[in-house]
């Protein structure tokens, strides 16, 4: 992996720049559409590659692992030939999922034993074991093996976690050097920063990570239920820290504001479930504000879904047949407003670059948190 830093705004500490992978390149800022078991939910590949037009998706080994399962990954020849995608994909370690998604699960030194959340079977995540993984899954980004610690957090717990998660890194680094890549391509590895909401905390495990001398970084465990302004005051401590030629990645986050703001204060790499889950929930994120679709007072609005038209659904469709769509509860409804929020996110995250590459990144951002809080 390649990493070429082409603009730093001067009134924030955005960045403009590239990452060249084996599968091409991601321009950064850029928001990653989640695809969690090889699907990015609802969404066609054709609509995904003409409409949405990510550089890059993601997926995640905690579901991965557990269903199709790896003999049949690696029978497909990997992620990217399983779902016919042949740009680049992160995938996350499962250290999130197993603990948000599996119901019992037991952490010590060695992993974490864990219960399916499909069929309750146990099993257990190390961090050599989920490096074997993800190397079998064959995604182009891979993730260091951690603890995402929950919120709030007592210091003491926040403090053993982080350590244990350093240690976890070595292990997954000393692990990787002896699993050559499985498909012809390379892998890059990202190592995640955690330390809850403590400065300090933050702070030594900012160091620890850029010591370790990856090609890029992660910032872990935020957007876990904190007030945001908590969580871009730990942001900024660890930018702070970070290697500025290496890619930044916040996971998990967020809310479109919540990217502006992260990317204001120096970061290049987002994903986040938001704009599918509140898709099908019928939310729509728009460059004015949000709109709750099922609203009545859309009922009779025959103006198109967005009139910016980022996708084509944005202008083929009126606010009052997604509505109706929504009430009578058809597939479809999903569909468009999960086309349009992706849309939506990627197109914010192009033109968050743009500004940066042309200057006025502060101003326009500034102006973007205003407009995007509303509610339609
Ligand atoms: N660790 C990992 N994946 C994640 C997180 C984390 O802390 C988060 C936190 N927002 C989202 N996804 N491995």
């Amino acid at each position: 992996m390649n990493f070429d830093l082409k603009t730093t705004d001067p009134k924030s500490q955005a960045r403009a720049g590239t990452i060249t992978t084996d599968h091409g390149v991601i321009e950064t800022p850029i928001f990653m559409p989640v695809g969690t078991v090889g699907t990015v939910k609802g969404v066609h590949q054709t609509e995904l590659k003409n409409e949405i037009n990510p550089d890059i998706i993601l997926g995640n080994t905690y579901h991965l692992y557990l269903r199709p399962k790896l003999d049949i990954l690696e029978q497909a020849g990997g992620l990217h030939q399983f779902m016919n995608w042949n740009r680049n994909i992160l995938t996350d370690s499962g250290g999130y999922q197993v603990y948000s998604l599996s119901g019992r699960r037991k952490i010590n030194e060695e992993g974490v034993k864990f219960k399916s959340h499909i069929d309750g079977s146990t099993h257990f995540f190390t961090p050599e074991n989920v490096m074997e993984t993800q190397r079998t899954i064959g995604a182009d980004i891979i993730m260091a093996f951690d603890e995402c610690t929950p919120y709030p957090c007592d210091y003491n717990y926040a403090k053993r976690s982080m350590h244990m998660t350093h240690r976890w890194l070595d292990r997954c680094i000393n692990h990787l050097k002896k699993l050559p890549f499985k498909y012809g391509f390379e892998q890059t590895f990202m190592p995640i920063v955690q330390g809850s909401t403590y400065k300090d905390l933050r702070k030594q495990s900012a160091e620890y990570i850029a010591n370790s001398n990856q090609q890029a970084n992660a910032i872990g465990g935020l957007s876990v239920g904190e007030p945001a302004e908590e969580m871009y005051a730990m942001t900024e401590v660890v930018t702070a820290i970070l290697p500025e030629d290496k890619p930044r990645y916040l996971m998990g986050v967020g809310t479109p504001i919540n990217i502006l703001e992260n990317i204001a204060l120096g970061i290049d790499m987002f994903d986040c479930v938001m704009p599918t889950r509140n898709a099908r929930n019928g939310m729509l994120f728009t460059a004015h504000g949000t709109i709750n679709i099922k609203n009545k007072k859309w009922e009779n609005d025959f103006s198109p879904i967005d009139e910016m038209g980022i996708t084509y659904v944005d202008t083929m469709y009126s606010k009052a047949y997604l509505k109706h769509l929504f009430s009578a509860k058809e597939m479809l409804g999903k569909q468009i407003a999960s086309i349009h929020n992706l849309g939506f996110y990627v197109w914010l995250t192009r033109e968050a670059r743009k500004h940066i590459l042309a200057g006025d990144f502060r101003a326009w951002k500034d102006k973007m948190v205003i407009q995007m809080d509303k509610r339609l």
